[in-house]
């Protein structure tokens, strides 16, 4: 080797090896996010930990942990709470089962310097540093309303058949929903029912089942839940009522397509729940990498879906819900 050569060679071996220690002192700062759901075996939440894993690799020092119960119980996610601090994670990114139970799990957990996060379906202020809506409740609620009249020209008896009847998402929307009903434009609908399926589809299926007993003058059936949309569509179908009892909601388009094609669903909406993972992972990130404080007034950086502001109750929203019917549900049934 010339001494010009051996030079250049030297100069590569002293720049790689820096970049090495610069490499290890990244993966010391490896974060474990655990991403706990109101249970485990629901689509939706499948979707939103693609998102979560997503967000993981891009930011490359991240473990995530995808954990939730078996039923969308407070007190499963109590256990796993303590089992996560026990565990030593260094954040909790939930979907709660109720807004008041799981305070002092997620206090606990805080005082131990775990980060605390709630998305979809939040916490109360004090058991989390903010909320990660998917989109503005408000317009939630009144998007299932106005879906519903539009299907029933505006006029007939409508039933609710939710998720469980702790389920903060879900009460907010169901009160909004409420509320809007009082307004002259949805003066022709008539709430007759509340029901509650649980997030379980079996459940779902015999109260939606009930409400065409109890109900015979039934015309919409509205599930702001997944499971529950699903599940009232294939009672719509079986009880052959189809054209005659409507169901909408939120849904994904990959559980609808058959039912929108059936016409027990002529409309239904949903936000990504891929991008909810991932903005919520990512929100998680940025606050254990003091990119934010998560405080009211302020912004989290969030990747690809931009920044969230953070309003005065320390909550947020992602994006506004989207409406799929026959000529758009196949094409977004592929990614969720
Ligand atoms: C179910 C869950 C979730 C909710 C969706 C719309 O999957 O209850 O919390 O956001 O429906």
């Amino acid at each position: 080797m010339t001494t010009k050569k051996w030079m250049r060679f030297a100069i590569a071996a002293v720049l790689a090896a820096v970049c090495m220690s610069a490499g290890t002192a990244a993966a010391e700062t490896k974060y474990r996010v655990a991403l706990l759901v109101k249970n485990l075996g629901n689509g939706f939440f499948d979707a939103a930990h693609q998102g979560g894993e997503e967000a993981a690799k891009e930011l490359g020092n991240i473990e995530l942990i995808y954990t939730g119960p078996t039923t969308p119980t407070a007190e499963g996610q109590i256990e796993i709470i303590n089992s996560l601090i026990a565990q030593k994670v260094d954040a909790i990114v939930i979907s709660a089962n109720d807004p008041d139970a799981l305070i002092p799990a997620c206090k606990k957990a805080a005082k131990r310097g775990i980060t605390v996060l709630s998305f979809d379906s939040g916490i109360a202020k004090a058991g989390r540093t903010f909320q990660i809506n998917p989109s503005n409740p408000e317009l939630i609620g009144l998007k299932q309303l106005q879906m519903a009249s539009k299907t029933i020209g505006g006029k007939g008896e409508i039933a609710i058949l939710s998720a469980t009847a702790q389920a903060t998402n879900q009460n907010k929307w169901i009160q909004v929903m409420k509320d809007d009903l009082k307004k002259p434009e949805f003066a022709g609908l008539t709430l007759v029912d509340v029901v509650y399926g649980d997030d379980q589809s079996d459940k779902s299926y015999r109260e939606a089942i009930g409400l065409f007993r109890k109900h015979p003058n039934l015309k919409a059936i509205i599930a702001p839940t997944t499971v529950g949309i699903t599940a009232a569509a294939k009672a719509v179908t079986d009880q052959k009522l189809v054209g005659k009892v409507f169901v909408t909601g939120l849904g994904l388009p990959s559980e609808m397509a058959g039912h929108v094609r059936s016409g027990a669903v002529d409309t239904f909406a949903i936000w990504n729940p891929i991008d909810l993972g991932y903005t919520a992972v990512y929100a998680a990130h940025s606050l254990l990498a003091k990119k934010a404080s998560g405080k009211p007034g302020t912004q989290v950086p969030v990747g690809r879906m931009g920044s969230l502001k953070i309003d005065p109750d320390g909550e947020t929203a992602m994006a506004e819900p989207y409406v799929f019917d026959k000529a758009n549900v196949d094409k977004f049934a592929k990614f969720f």
